[in-house]
């Protein structure tokens, strides 16, 4: 069901029986996201890669509501700000009562903000190495500094522009992480690495037919002369990258 805590809509985490130590989750990375709208997550981390990633148990991933954390019967989570100004905060105490219920020793606890460092492929690739991932979606209320300070590893936007909370960014981040982790992609995944690690836009592409409408496939594609596909590839990828993102040169 949407919109409750512990929510995994149809993904148990696979469990091994293990004759000594009795159940194993063989998942390689556990999620815990905190959030104010779980609802939006049903649907695009129930699809595709991720899908598969969850069912193999690949990846543990659970949404929480941080209403559930509230303890007054109203589930207050916010308050206005001392000092005076428009808006409300994140009040501390049902982030700190959460995270601490989830965290465990190999915990990086995340905050999404637009006051982040933006998020980007390296960073991807940290976050895959590790054990435990808590992300806490912000929203137009913002953070008690002292959640930032006293119980974030980071602070994470995914970049210049402004959304009405975090939840869409968590959802970009656990994309671009699951998909890195050991067993999610098959032969894709080396393929892809290596052209990422070239630092270029990809060169492109085309398939049948030859000729649609008036619209050629370049001639050295169908040339069959693999040094020359080789070439006008990498010519292409080069010029590509000079006119749309000269800042990877
Ligand atoms: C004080 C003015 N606003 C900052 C630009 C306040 C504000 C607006 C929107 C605070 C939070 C939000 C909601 N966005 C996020 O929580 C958020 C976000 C984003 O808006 N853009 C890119 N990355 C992110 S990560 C979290």
């Amino acid at each position: 069901m949407i919109g409750r805590t512990e929510e995994k809509p149809g993904f148990p985490a696979p469990t091994i029986h293990c004759s000594s130590a009795g159940l194993l989750n063989q998942s390689q990375m556990k999620i815990d996201v905190l959030t104010l709208f779980p609802a939006m997550f049903a649907g695009p981390l129930d699809e595709s890669i991720i899908k598969r990633a969850r069912e193999a148990g690949l990846l543990d991933l659970t949404i929480h509501n941080l209403r559930d954390y509230a303890h007054d019967r109203h589930k207050t989570v916010d308050d206005r700000p001392f000092g005076g100004g428009p808006g409300m905060l994140l009040k501390p105490e049902p982030i700190f009562e959460a995270v601490e219920a989830l965290a465990g020793r190999n915990t990086r606890v995340i905050l999404l903000s637009p006051a982040g460092r933006t998020f980007n492929q390296a960073i991807a690739g940290e976050l895959a190495q590790a054990e435990h991932l808590v992300l806490v979606s912000g929203h137009y209320e913002g953070f008690d500094e002292r959640v930032r300070e006293h119980l974030a590893d980071d602070e994470l936007s995914i970049g210049d522009y402004v959304l009405t909370n975090g939840a869409l960014p968590v959802m970009v981040i656990i994309d671009a992480v699951t998909r890195l982790l050991p067993g999610v992609l098959g032969d894709e995944q080396s393929a892809d690495e290596e052209s990422f690690s070239h630092g270029l836009l990809e060169y492109p592409q085309y398939t049948r037919p030859a000729a649609f409408r008036d619209l050629k496939v370049p001639e050295a594609l169908l040339s069959g002369n693999h040094a020359e596909i080789a070439r006008w590839r990498a010519e292409q990828a080069r010029l590509r990258t000079q006119e749309r993102r000269p800042d990877l040169l």
